[in-house]
């Protein structure tokens, strides 16, 4: 009761204080690459952008749903993904595409611990794509290394009281409501600034929790509750989520508002022909010191990532 009371204060007068002050830093293009505490080894050393590859074990994601939604084909193409560059891989068991119903607790269970524990198998770092904290669990259990929330943990009362028991990195993604009722949650007064205290609010209510600050991971949360314009201006402002002083991770590949720009003929260009666009957004995301891209094609991605990191050295 007392902490709700205190939040708006915290908010306003702590957060807005330092925005100010390390935006100014920011605007000198003199971001710090910051990674959260509780990776694995060989990504607690990595001095550059994480490829977060994409592997939706469902047969209804937008991209690449139907493709790996049986577990030995799920298994290699997170082999094959890892072959291809990627630092981690994002298993992930309920669509979260526009419009698209939930899957049930056992379904979800039974479509990604088996991937998990086969990668994990092999030495790789995996994370577990889920609202559930009892998903959370089983893929901790199972070998995880980072909980991604698209959420951000408003669609399960116990995910932050999970989150508290283990060490974990979380990534917390920006929401408002589940994929049946998202796209009609586009009102913001301004969507840089109402997404940042969205987030900042729930990074407060998670580290009440329990869980470590340096742990949390922060999402713009790309195509939810967001228009096309809306998804532009927040990565155009990226610098305003950042200012938060947590590690920043997108999401943007291949989504619907890269092919609303690339229309031609009043039609959006096909999901597979989005590709070279992301690899542009890979690029400026690099740039701007995120700590890690979540997409589809690893190897394009790893590309972009090594040539703005060769520039950064060459100065
Ligand atoms: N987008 C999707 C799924 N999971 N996780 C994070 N952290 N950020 C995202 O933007 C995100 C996500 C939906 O895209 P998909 O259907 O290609 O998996």
């Amino acid at each position: 009761m007392v902490l709700r009371a205190l939040k708006p204060w915290r908010s306003s007068t702590v957060s807005n204080d330092m925005a100010w002050f390390r935006s100014r830093e920011l605007r000198g293009v003199k971001q710090e690459f910051l990674r959260p505490a509780g990776l694995p080894p060989h990504l607690a050393k990595l001095e550059r952008t994480a490829v977060m590859g994409v592997l939706n074990v469902t047969p209804d994601s937008f991209s690449d749903g139907g493709s790996y939604a049986q577990t030995d084909v799920a298994i290699a193409r997170g082999l094959e993904l890892i072959a291809q560059g990627a630092d981690i891989v994002d298993i992930g068991g309920e669509s979260t595409r526009p419009g698209a119903e939930r899957v049930t607790l056992d379904e979800e269970i039974a479509r990604t611990i088996p991937v998990v524990k086969a990668l994990r198998a092999q030495g790789i770092a995996v994370s577990i794509d889920t609202m559930r904290a009892q998903v959370a669990q089983a893929a901790i259990e199972a070998g995880a290394s980072i909980i991604n929330d698209v959420s951000g943990g408003k669609a399960d009362a116990d995910m932050f009281g999970y989150l508290a028991t283990i060490e974990a990195p979380y990534v917390l993604m920006h929401w408002r409501g589940h994929s049946t009722e998202m796209d009609s949650m586009t009102d913001y007064a301004d969507v840089a600034a109402d997404v940042r205290r969205e987030l900042d609010d729930q990074a407060f209510d998670v580290s009440h929790a329990g869980v470590a600050s340096n742990r949390i991971v922060l999402d713009p949360g790309i195509g939810f509750a967001k228009t096309s314009e809306q998804n532009w201006s927040l990565l155009a402002q990226l610098d305003t989520l950042q200012d938060l002083g947590y590690p920043v991770l997108v999401g943007a590949s291949r989504k619907k508002f890269l092919g609303e720009l690339l229309a031609s003929d009043g039609s959006p260009r096909s999901v597979d022909q989005r590709e070279h666009a992301t690899t542009a957004l890979t690029t400026f995301l690099a740039t701007v010191k995120v700590w890690a891209v979540r997409v589809h094609d690893v190897r394009a991605a790893r590309d972009a990532i090594e040539v703005v990191q060769k520039l950064q050295e060459s100065r």
